[in-house]
């Protein structure tokens, strides 16, 4: 079978979206570090609309792998070609992207990234590096960053913006502070100068994209009629809320379904803690019950009625109004993506790297309610799963593995009288909070004794009750 590549793209069937350009008269305008599964489902097709619409050429996209060299080793014969496939229930559409220009990894040549970044028609710097990604140590996204702005500066260019689009509250600002705390260590003055010349606005994503697997890129041949050796799977549901902070240029991507709003936050908040606050429920206590995907968790009566009564009754209240929004419908609509079948989105991918996700997905949401004096069942319920999901076998006692960058110190913490709730990097000073401490260890006693059944039916049954439950603060009837 041909290779997806340029000179294959006349042969496609003809309901494949082609790139909407002439790729060859394309310049590299954005660097994106972190060239994963999502950046290719989100980013880059939303850039790809954006020049078609506007043919403005400037910003084609140069894709940094800052540890694996499969991406790149899998897009440099395909010339940068992938494809999207949208999944849901009524079928697959297919989308060849163009955007991706060139690849680099930097464990094999952090030079040609360096350069990349530092080139002076590098106007953009978007990252999807995960939550674990934003540090200052000397080996990260933020050390290339600093390093590159060094070049820059000595060269006389001028400033650019860096976009975080990852999964984090104010994710301009946390990106911001550890570039510059990084520019500090380089060099004096540069922090100076990067936070005078260069902006870093914050933006929420969302789009659901899971893991690629060897039966997707098996279909995806089969529909395109040539290889792709690197597709991307996601839902066709996308959204992207970006401050317009961009100190030198920008593409269109409104053209593409992105918005600019003065302020990202209220819109990280609303997703943080509705989309991926519920997703982690869903992950730590479907995979207990040795469920294997979120359409699975979602098809489960008791685990959709539990995340449901999560976000309406404990997370919708903390959410600062927004215009125009109707969190009901949200909630609906979110519960709709969740069961699409075609995504088979593993509850275990979900599950990664528990310690850097949980404290913006709930315990915010925690904090809040604790402060207003409202209950805090089913968060509590959620932090207890998450626990048990530590010590590594679901109900069934198969093996449920432990991917996170602190999983040794949280089995050490697990072991501790008072079973990890003292974890501070993740639950700071809420282990000296007793209705904390006194609800989650409530619900570890219920895990513990009746398992995840048990607990939801408890709950389920204080909702029921003549008081309308125990957890307070609906914001709807
Ligand atoms: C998920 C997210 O893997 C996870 O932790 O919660 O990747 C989620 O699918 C996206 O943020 C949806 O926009």
């Amino acid at each position: 079978m041909n290779r997806l590549h340029p000179d294959t793209l006349p042969t496609l069937p003809a309901d494949v979206q082609r790139p909407g350009f002439d790729r060859r008269v394309l310049q590299p305008g954005i660097v994106h570090l972190g060239i994963g599964a999502f950046a290719r489902a989100h980013t880059l097709p939303i850039t790809d609309a954006a020049i078609a619409a506007t043919g403005d050429t400037r910003w084609g996209v140069v894709g940094v792998s800052l540890r694996q060299p499969e991406t790149h080793d899998a897009l440099a014969p395909q010339d940068g070609l992938y494809t999207l496939a949208l999944r849901d229930e009524a079928g697959t559409r297919l989308q060849v992207v163009g955007s991706l220009l060139a690849l680099r990894v930097a464990p094999e040549d952090p030079d040609a990234v360096l350069q990349a970044l530092s080139a002076p028609a590098t106007r953009i710097v978007s990252l999807t590096i995960t939550e674990k990604g934003y540090h200052a140590a000397p080996d990260g996204a933020a050390d290339f960053l600093a390093r590159a702005l060094q070049r820059r500066r000595a060269a006389g260019q001028g400033g650019i913006t860096m976009l975080s689009c990852d999964n984090l509250p104010s994710n301009g600002q946390v990106l911001r502070r550890v570039v510059l705390q990084r520019a500090a260590a380089l060099e004096p003055g540069l922090d100076a100068w990067i936070d005078g010349s260069c902006s870093f606005p914050s933006c929420m994503v969302d789009r659901i994209v899971p893991r690629t697997t060897d039966a997707d890129r098996g279909q995806v041949a089969a529909a395109l009629g040539v290889q792709d050796a690197w597709p991307v799977v996601g839902e066709p549901f996308m959204d992207w809320a970006i401050e317009d902070r961009f100190v030198a240029g920008r593409p269109d991507w409104t053209a593409g379904g992105a918005r600019f709003v003065p302020a990202a936050e209220p819109f990280e908040q609303l997703k943080l803690r509705m989309v991926n606050g519920s997703h982690s429920a869903l992950a730590y206590l479907g995979a207990l019950r040795g469920l294997p995907t979120v359409d699975r968790a979602v098809a489960d009566p008791a685990l959709r009625g539990f995340a449901d009564a999560l976000l309406r009754d404990e997370v919708q209240p903390t959410l600062p109004p927004l215009p125009g929004l109707d969190l009901d419908a949200y909630r609906a609509r979110l519960l709709q993506r969740f069961a699409n079948p075609a995504l088979q989105h593993r509850l275990l991918q979900i599950a990664m790297d528990g310690s850097q996700k949980i404290p913006q997905r709930w315990l915010g949401t925690v904090r809040e309610r604790l402060a207003a004096g409202q209950g805090i069942d089913r968060l509590a319920l959620c932090v207890a799963a998450w626990l048990r999901f530590i010590d590594g076998a679901d109900e069934q006692g198969q093996a449920l593995p432990l991917d996170d960058p602190l999983a040794d110190a949280l089995r050490v913490a697990r072991r501790a009288p008072d079973g990890g709730l003292g974890f501070a990097p993740v639950f700071g000073d809420l282990a000296q909070t007793p209705a904390f401490v006194d609800a989650v260890q409530r619900q570890a006693g219920q895990l513990a004794r009746g398992g995840v059944c048990d607990a939801l039916a408890v709950l389920q049954a204080a909702e029921a009750g003549p008081d309308g439950g125990s957890t307070g603060g609906r914001s709807s009837g």
